[in-house]
């Protein structure tokens, strides 16, 4: 079926979950939409929300959506990879709330699979904000479980990022190690009315002391929340504009849009260039007998690689 940008623009919800499926499949139809989407995006605010599991992502989101739809602004939600069985298959954890914002025409929200990539941030994920961004979603919220690895590319889509932690997960300082708190804008102490959260305040504020940083430098505030009963979620929200403003007035904005721009630009040449080289070379009679060789054991896969690298200039063209 025709997608019609227009319709997208005009933010019809269906026309948008189409077209972010056609991306998500890598249909080249959909490349050449957002291709004419592209110079009406750029306005949306990406708010990352990440942090372990069960910590309580999925209802901070929930309630940024309230705070934010009372405002006026049209929200996209991004679920990567919505794990929790408490959720059973919905988006966000508490599904009466959800429901309200579903029949909500100014909510849009999408799920997506990470597909076993690292980042838990794939192009489908970037692309899937574009759509939202044209559609006139100012803000856009991402959830990702912050498993270790994928911190960074969160960090790298979103303009502010919420690291989501909670007392009691016996690897505290593991997950310190592991770079979560690094990238953080925003660090939140959710289920503060379990015991441990002033502890976990304190350790937080430890850890931002030691950062090195220049005067000007944004401190990440770190707020405790009880997502459950909504509080401390409007200060969240109000936090979220401040850092927003941060960015806007110190110039930072437009440096994160622009390497989220770089970044999704080389992401999409790596796929473009192994795309094609590997149509070339399926017609390749010289990489069918690479293949055989390593069938046969006769050459070890690393040499083979090395051979194909070595001779790329004579497939260009
Ligand atoms: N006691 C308490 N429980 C909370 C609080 N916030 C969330 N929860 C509960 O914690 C559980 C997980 O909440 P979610 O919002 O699904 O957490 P999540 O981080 O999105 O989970 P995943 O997406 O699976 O990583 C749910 O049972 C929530 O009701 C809180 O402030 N206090
Ligand atoms: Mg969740």
């Amino acid at each position: 079926m025709k997608i019609d940008p227009q319709n997208i623009l005009a933010g019809n919800q269906l026309a948008a979950a189409r077209l972010i499926t056609l991306l998500e499949e890598g249909e080249p139809a959909g490349v050449e939409i957002l291709k004419s989407l592209y110079p009406h995006t750029g306005k949306a605010h990406i708010v990352g929300i990440t942090g372990p599991a069960g910590t309580g992502k999925s209802t901070l989101a929930s309630w940024l959506i309230s705070v934010f739809r009372s405002r006026g602004t049209k929200v996209g939600v991004i679920a990567v990879d919505p794990s929790s069985p408490l959720s059973g298959g919905a988006l966000l954890g508490d599904r009466v709330r959800m429901y309200q914002h579903e029949s909500d025409e100014g909510v849009f929200i999408r799920s997506m699979a990470a597909r076993g990539h690292l980042g838990g941030v794939n192009r489908a994920t970037r692309e899937a904000a574009l759509v939202m961004d044209a559609m006139g979603c100012g803000m856009i919220l991402v959830e990702t479980v912050g498993a270790g690895q994928d911190e960074v590319e969160i960090s790298q889509l979103a303009h502010t990022t919420i690291v989501v932690t909670i007392s009691g997960m016996g690897d505290e300082i593991q997950e310190m190690k592991a770079g979560l708190l690094e990238i953080g804008d925003i660090i939140v102490v959710n289920k503060a009315d379990l015991p441990g959260a002033d502890d976990l305040v304190r350790l937080h504020e430890m850890m931002l002391d030691r950062r090195q940083a220049a005067e000007d430098d944004w401190r990440p505030p770190v707020l405790r929340t009880i997502a459950i009963k909504g509080d401390g979620v409007g200060e969240l929200a109000e936090t979220v504009l401040d850092h927003r403003e941060y960015l806007t007035n110190s110039g930072r904005i437009s440096q994160r849009s622009r390497a989220r721009d770089l970044k999704l630009f080389r992401q999409i040449v790596v796929e473009l260039l192994s795309r094609k080289m590997f149509n070339l070379l399926d017609n390749s009679p010289e990489f069918a007998r690479l293949m055989a060789s390593i069938e046969s054991r006769a050459i070890d896969p690393y040499t083979a690689a090395d051979r194909v690298v070595a001779g790329l200039r004579v497939i260009s063209e």
